[in-house]
């Protein structure tokens, strides 16, 4: 019969990229792409918008590396807010959030207090604000002569270098040498104190070259919000968010996509709206998505497809959105899924023009939660955001589900896992990045757009499967960047 003549749809381990001439060192090939019409990123890679995923910690580190970080919404619009506003602060040439002294405090209090803030100086300033001195650790060690109980007054530097507003990091730096300082307090025309530029931020700053900052230097963010969340969208949005991501499983029902259009109307920031998997949700949606998230079913911690029997392998739904989105200048992320760096690489020769990923960054330091130990081996939660756990912290709004009554249970699409503890995101980053500049390397492309056009697929069959994994030996040694399962 007609139903069972069914197209075929396929997945990652479906398809190998056909290798092709090649000038293209790895190292050289450029990564940088576009997450929404108006966001650039240096890295393409996202973290997940899930609760074991992606806090400010991790948003702060994956911009640092030059990716995108998008917040979760398992938290009240106000911690959604202060979220944001970390992440902006972050790397902040001028910090705002001075800890001052006061000029009749004792040496001994003010110890205390710089250590407790953990800072490791301080302008002192009067009640009005103007800055009197700094007070820095260097002043108040005993063998100066200062007693414990003398008055800061004393024992600060009275000759302050202030700057003005409009200082740059370079001024800075120079006032910084010239004078052998390490604080430059900033003032306005009154020389009340309105913030401070310290050589440790200054010098963090170029240490992260690669950021992904906004216009005006700070790093770039994105948050999560449900499609009937034009609150949360509001407010997260003048906080400062560069992208938010409409945060639902499926995205062309039709409410879903009527919500979103509202959130669009009512915001500054770009609108990625997601997750979707065919073409025909695509076409619903490219006349006022700023991007587009793919991804029905393919997560790691996913049941979605088990548990519907609906969803699409991800190369293919990949595939479809980006026929549709591709022609029209609105980037296609890919979202869930991806294992390996072959798999990121393999869903931008599908369309894609950045990656999302869960679990590869869930072990990492930077994700929340604890880690914990079995067996001598260690561990950081990773939970579906459709799990029962994260559904009780949240609700199913993502999932299109009500709260159950009392008396009844949620129907998941997601569950609760663990991952193997990993270290540092950078060094996952760099395992990531490094895999897909081999890709293109292979295809001979030495950017994004150009990979996308030129890169072509091979059909793998299971024996070619099996043939490109490690095989007949035993490994002795833990690459980096693979492991069996
Ligand atoms: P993965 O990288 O394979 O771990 O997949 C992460 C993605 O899975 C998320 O970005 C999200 O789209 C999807 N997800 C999150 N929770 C659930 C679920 O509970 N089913 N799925």
């Amino acid at each position: 019969t007609d139903k069972l003549r069914v197209p075929e749809a396929l997945t990652f381990d479906d398809v190998l990229l056909r290798p092709k001439e090649s000038r293209v060192e790895p190292d050289e090939a450029d990564v940088s792409t576009r997450v929404s019409t108006n966001v650039e990123v240096n890295v393409p890679i996202l973290s997940a918008a899930m609760d074991t995923v992606t806090e400010s910690q991790m948003a702060i580190a994956m911009a640092r590396q030059g990716g995108l970080g998008v917040l979760h919404r398992n938290l009240d619009v106000d911690e959604a807010v202060a979220e944001v506003e970390r992440v902006k602060r972050a790397d902040e040439l001028v910090i705002r959030d001075v800890v001052t002294a006061d000029p009749d405090q004792t040496v001994r209090e003010v110890d205390a207090m710089m250590d407790r803030r953990g800072v490791s100086g301080a302008p002192v300033t009067d009640d009005e604000g103007t800055v009197l001195g700094i007070i820095s650790g260097t002043d108040i060690r005993p063998y100066l002569e200062v007693g414990e109980s003398d008055e800061v007054r004393e024992a600060m530097t009275d000759e302050v270098v202030t700057a003005g507003e409009d200082v740059t990091a370079r001024e800075a730096l120079e006032l910084m040498y010239e004078h052998k300082i390490e604080r430059v307090p900033i003032v306005d025309d009154d020389e009340c104190l309105t913030g401070l530029v310290t050589m440790q931020g200054i010098l963090q700053r170029r240490e992260y070259g690669n950021a992904a900052r906004d216009e005006s230097g700070h790093l770039r963010v994105g948050v999560a919000v449900g499609p009937f969340e034009t609150d949360r969208a509001v407010a997260v949005d003048e906080a400062g968010a560069d992208v938010l991501f409409i945060d639902c499983a499926h995205a062309h029902n039709l409410n879903v996509i009527d919500g979103a259009r509202e959130i669009k109307e009512s915001v500054e920031a770009d609108v990625v709206v997601g997750n979707v998997g065919t073409r025909e949700a695509a076409e619903d949606v490219v006349d006022f998505a700023d991007g587009i998230k793919v991804g029905i079913g393919p997560g790691s911690i996913c049941t979605t497809r088990v548990v519907s029997g609906a969803g699409m392998p991800q190369i293919t739904a990949v595939a479809e959105v980006a026929d549709v989105a591709g022609p029209e200048g609105v980037p296609v992320i890919a979202d869930g899924g991806i294992r390996y760096s072959g798999d990121a690489i393999k869903a931008v020769a599908a369309g894609a023009d950045a990656v999302m990923l869960g679990s590869y960054f869930a072990g990492t330091d930077e994700a929340p939660g604890r880690v914990i130990t079995v067996d001598g081996k260690k561990y950081k939660q990773y939970r579906g955001m459709g799990s029962v756990g994260a559904m009780q912290s949240g609700d199913g709004d993502r999932y299109l589900k009500d709260e159950p009554e009392e008396d009844e249970e949620y129907v998941p699409e997601g569950v609760e896992a663990a991952e193997p503890y990993k270290g540092s995101l950078e060094s996952e980053l760099h395992q990531l990045v490094g895999g897909m500049q081999s890709g293109m390397g292979y295809v001979g492309a030495e950017t994004i757009p150009e990979f996308k056009e030129r890169s072509e697929f091979v059909r793998v069959s299971s024996a070619g499967q099996t043939e490109g994994h490690p095989h007949d030996v035993m490994i002795t040694d833990e690459a980096p960047n693979y492991s069996p399962n």
